[in-house]
């Protein structure tokens, strides 16, 4: 049964798209069906902590909304004396990810916009399909503060949509997202309402414009591991 219906009978698609109440209460649903490859990154976040986190540094999970990445990252740590700083900017994202993430003494939840969050001592920072929604102004300054907050050997996971740079590539890929949405029982007035709402609001780069910022950030290596359709993941070892 399909839990998100936010725009069958909620949201005409006419106001910018917010993550609030409504879109908290189906958020699982609704990124399981939208985001192509979402399961994949939250599974590789698990092996990549595994790998990746040192003893006595702190994890980061910026954009964390109900916490899928946090708890994936918390289950593959095998280093001792880490911390994992959740952070999201949505009150009500934050709310329900202190009632799934509650118990753990080493995840702080916190609520705050995350270019006001602190980076230090990290051996992992994620950014799943969160830096998309900062105005782009900003996000050379976010992933140099990420860089600089990181030791040396961490790793940055960031997942972003992004565009093609090949307008006919672009209106291809975009048409076979639309494809697997109606797949997933969205219908085409639903995934038109979602589209112009996050107009303005879900601002895509190129992979080169993504890797070329980390690069310029400190990053010394980056690759994509991950890409269906327009959505894909990016490592880079700081
Ligand atoms: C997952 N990472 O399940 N500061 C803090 N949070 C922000 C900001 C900001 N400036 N801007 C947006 N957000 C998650 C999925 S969703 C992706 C991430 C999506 C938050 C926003 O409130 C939302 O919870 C999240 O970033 C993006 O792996 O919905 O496409």
């Amino acid at each position: 049964m399909n839990e998100d219906k936010i725009y069958i009978d909620e949201k005409l698609g006419n106001e910018p798209f917010r993550f609030d109440d409504s879109v908290t209460k189906v958020f699982p649903d609704m990124l399981k069906r939208s985001i192509p490859g979402y399961a994949a990154s939250i599974e590789a976040i698990g092996s990549l902590a595994a790998r990746y986190v040192r003893p006595d540094t702190n994890c980061y999970d910026l954009g964390c909304s109900l916490g899928a990445a946090t708890l994936a990252m918390h289950q593959g740590i095998r280093a001792e004396g880490c911390r994992i700083i959740a952070v999201d900017s949505s009150e009500a994202m934050i709310k329900k990810c202190r009632t799934v993430l509650a118990g753990h003494d080493e995840i702080e939840v916190r609520l705050a916009d995350i270019r006001d969050v602190a980076i230090e001592n990290a051996s992992m920072v994620v950014m799943n399909y969160t830096l998309q929604f900062l105005d782009p102004d900003t996000r050379d300054d976010m992933l140099r503060r990420i860089a600089d907050g990181m030791i040396e050997g961490g790793l940055f996971l960031l997942s972003e949509k992004v565009v093609d740079e090949n307008a006919h590539m672009e209106d291809l890929l975009v048409d076979l997202h639309h494809e697997h949405k109606r797949r997933n029982d969205y219908s085409e007035l639903e995934i038109s309402r979602k589209r112009a709402a996050l107009e303005n609001v879900l601002i895509p780069e190129t992979v080169a414009q993504h890797r070329k910022r980390l690069a310029n950030a400190g990053f010394l290596h980056s690759a994509v591991w991950l890409r269906y359709f327009n959505f894909v993941s990016i490592v880079a070892i700081r």
